[in-house]
């Protein structure tokens, strides 16, 4: 919908269509990801490879690794008695009563605790050995009764996955609006209901990986990740190492897509990093999908208990919820477990006017893989359950769900949250009335009102208005006691001799495309061509410090790192210029990448001339500015989500039909990138809903260990989609985060669209998935088959 600009070296201020600066690269092959990495300072690399727990809950006798020793190649195998002296445990701490604190070694010395769990680490001169080796590690495991799934895990006497979390329960928290318990039960209606979600894989193309290389000469370590959180990445690795952070550099090479699973430090970087400084030669560890599927951080997997009260007009009076998360069997670190127990709840109230709002959350340890962040984070389930409220609240008063929604939407801004959060800006209610417009819902609603009672394959249509907490900064993680999660990000500008700007970025890239986006807002801020601006970024020894690339806070955040360091600069540019020009700086103007006289364009300087001023002035200084950025409270990202599906009563298959997205990320940095983002983020939902599913037997083994039975969407998942930007008039004059808003809208929308085809039927589905084998069961059920 947006025409893309090539060859335009004009196009590349703030708003504009610009062609991925970073595309060429990567679309002919010439990224360097972190496979690409052969060699480090001409050092041949050695290969590394976990032996991980077959057994979902086991106690851990001797390992035995002297067959693996003898293969030929090998070099060392690692288990945990061997690092028990150089590695501290992992306890990813929470500053939050209700936080139970547990211990994960990393590489297990007592027990697994679920199937993946790193028993020991090969090393070998290629991949194909270390691989091998991990086959000939004998570990005697001594089973014991595992658990899997959130009900069994709470279940009285249920076998404890850590003895510091009693009934398994490793962060409990809860809130209550004053006087919540009265006007509850004042509301003259109530319902009630059970939603229950599935488990998610992140699924990032490229698997997760490292390279380290300890110098034992200067005690340091040098080491490269496919992460999202290169500087905490750094503090961990050097907490966990003992070692002081200044010795260790982490280098981010291209990102293959992170989603939420690289925000996580592994315990296998930390026993990697280990490994290369016990040998003192580089090792490099890349993961199979197999492995990533085992091992990395899983999302989702929520119960909620319900209960809202309402009026006959369908005003929401008061909401009662009940959350368990199941986390899996160890927090991650740095998020700990409280990541979707603690954030879901925070996003419930979302775009309506709920004044009575209660919840109790905890997190619920088990033997399956660690639950950490994924695209929306808890965002999307807490939509589903208010979007799934709406639905409920409409048919039980024989309304129509979107007036409903319409009833109860926030209208008058800036607007306080029953949690105390300041919404500043919104326009909710029209950007509803224009999702309805283009998705025809008038129409729409009368065709499906003229379907045969008896069709086979049914119509429907569903509907999210959805809130995302985006732009979190210092003040929000403390907050919510993550203080590793320190919340700042940063940005360097610098003036180069030959007259180009380079922007040390302290985010890095999974593929958003932020040699572009943040190259366009430096090149705004001082009017350069898009090709004159340079993007440093991966590289915690030049690059600013910061937190990381997650929850839809790099351009808000580092974007205005960016544009302050990129608006002092101008301002020292322009006392330079008006000395060179004999004028004031106010009698100057930047444009067309020169800085020139106002009453006279023609006489001007260009940037490489200011930068020979510079240097003449200032011999030897840089000429670069420095930036910090925080906001205190969040930007209030939305939008409205609507879809339109026909359910196929006899297979449960569901095809979607129309899609329509209106967001409001406020001032957009490029359009193109907005409408990828929000496209890449739909189809996550879509897939969420439909077929994503990591399952665990209820023994805890894991059942989706190859993309054969974990079910990505497909490109046939959606034909198209109309995506139009909206914001009111506040909303438009600043960045909002726009990375995961797609996902939050679509899981709650496609879920709706499909209940409402099938409610005909008087089945309303209240969980997650919605694959054709649940959908057929519910049908048949409700058929009487
Ligand atoms: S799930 Mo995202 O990396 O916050």
């Amino acid at each position: 919908s947006h025409p893309v600009s090539l060859g335009n070296d004009q196009a590349g201020r703030i708003g504009d269509a610009a062609a991925r600066v970073e595309d060429d690269r990567l679309l002919t092959g010439a990224g360097c990801f972190l496979d690409d990495i052969r060699s480090i300072d001409g050092l041949p690399l050695l290969h590394a490879c976990f032996v991980r727990s077959a057994h979902p809950h086991a106690r851990l006798g001797t390992v035995d690794v002297s067959a693996a020793l003898e293969l030929p190649g090998v070099v060392a195998v690692l288990t945990g008695q061997d690092l028990a002296e150089r590695v501290l445990p992992v306890y990813a701490d929470m500053v939050q009563p209700g936080y139970a604190r547990t211990r994960r070694d990393v590489l297990v010395r007592d027990k697994v605790r679920f199937v993946g769990d790193s028993i020991a680490l090969c090393v070998a001169r290629d991949p194909y050995e270390a691989l091998d080796a991990s086959e000939l590690v004998q570990a005697d495991l001594d089973p014991l009764p595992a658990i899997a799934w959130i009900d069994d895990a709470l279940a009285e006497g249920a076998p404890l996955v850590h003895d510091a979390a009693a009934g398994n329960r490793v962060f409990q928290s809860g809130f209550a609006t004053d006087g919540f318990e009265a006007a509850h039960r004042a509301a003259p209606l109530h319902l009630r209901e059970e939603f229950r979600t599935g488990r998610i894989a992140c699924v990032s193309m490229e698997p997760r990986g490292c390279i380290a290389h300890y110098d034992a000469a200067s005690g340091h370590l040098r080491f490269w990740s496919s992460t999202q959180v290169p500087h905490i990445l750094r503090t961990c690795l050097a907490e966990h190492l003992a070692m002081d952070e200044a010795h260790v550099t982490v280098l981010v090479p291209d990102v293959g897509g992170g989603f939420g699973g690289k925000t996580t430090v592994y315990p296998d970087e930390i026993a990697v990093a280990a490994a290369a400084i016990l040998l003192g030669q580089p090792v490099k560890w890349v993961q199979d999908r197999y492995d990533d599927l085992l091992t990395t951080s899983q999302a989702r997997d929520h119960r909620y208990r319900v209960e809202a009260g309402f009026d006959e007009q369908g005003r929401l009076l008061s909401v009662d919820v009940d959350l368990a998360v199941n986390v899996g069997a160890y927090p991650m670190l740095p998020f700990g477990s409280s990541l979707e127990a603690n954030g879901a709840p925070r996003n419930i109230p979302g775009p309506y006017a709920l004044r009575n709002f209660r919840y109790e959350t905890q997190a619920v340890l088990s033997n399956t893989c660690g639950i950490g962040a994924y695209r929306g984070v808890a965002a999307p389930l807490a939509c589903f359950v208010m979007e799934g409220l709406m639905e409920r609240i409409a048919a039980r008063l024989g309304m129509d769900p979107a007036e409903v929604r319409r009833r109860n939407l926030v209208t008058d801004f800036p607007y306080v949250n029953a949690m105390g959060l300041t919404y500043d800006d919104g326009c909710f209610v029209p950007a509803l009335d224009r999702a309805l417009e283009l998705i025809d819902y008038v129409g729409f609603r009368a065709m499906q009102a003229a379907q045969p009672p008896a069709a086979r394959v049914r119509r429907g249509l569903g509907l999210a208005v959805f809130t995302e907490q985006t732009g979190m900064g210092r003040a929000r993680y403390k907050a919510r006691g993550l203080l590793r999660i320190s919340g700042h990000e940063g940005a360097r500008v610098a003036l180069e001799r030959d007259g180009m700007v380079t922007v040390f970025v302290s985010q890095v890239s999974q593929g958003q495309g932020h040699q572009t986006a943040f190259a366009q807002i430096a090149a705004d801020v001082l009017a350069l061509p898009l090709a004159d601006v340079r993007i440093v970024a991966g590289d915690t020894s030049r690059t600013p410090s910061g937190t990381g690339t997650f929850a839809s806070r790099g351009m808000v955040l580092t974007g205005g790192a960016v544009f302050e360091a990129a608006s002092v600069l101008k301002q020292r540019l322009a006392a330079l210029a008006a000395r060179a020009l004999e004028c004031g700086p106010e009698q100057l103007e930047f444009a067309d990448g020169l800085a020139r006289r106002i009453d006279n364009p023609a006489c001007a300087v260009d940037f490489a001339e200011l930068a020979r001023r510079h240097d003449r002035e200032q011999p030897g200084i840089p000429c670069s500015v420095e930036a910090e950025h925080d906001i205190p409270g969040i930007r209030l990202a939305s939008g409205v989500h609507a879809v339109t599906v026909r359910v196929d009563l006899d297979t449960g298959t569901v095809e979607i039909d129309d899609y329509v997205v209106i967001h409001d990320c406020g001032r957009m940095i490029n359009p193109v990138m907005v409408d990828g983002q929000i496209q890449g983020a739909v189809v996550q939902g879509i897939g969420e809903v439909l077929q994503e599913q990591f399952s665990y037997a209820r023994d805890g083994t894991p059942l989706s260990v190859s993309l054969l039975d974990y079910h990505l969407p497909r490109a046939s998942a959606l034909r198209g989609m109309v995506i139009e930007p909206m914001h009111s008039e506040e909303g438009g004059k600043v960045f909002k985060g726009v990375g995961e808003s797609g996902t939050i809208g679509a899981v709650p929308a496609l879920a709706n669209a499909i209940a409402d085809a099938l409610s005909a039927l008087g089945v309303r589905p209240a969980q997650l998935p919605l694959d054709p084998a649940t959908l057929s069961g519910l049908i048949r059920q409700a058929e009487g088959r």
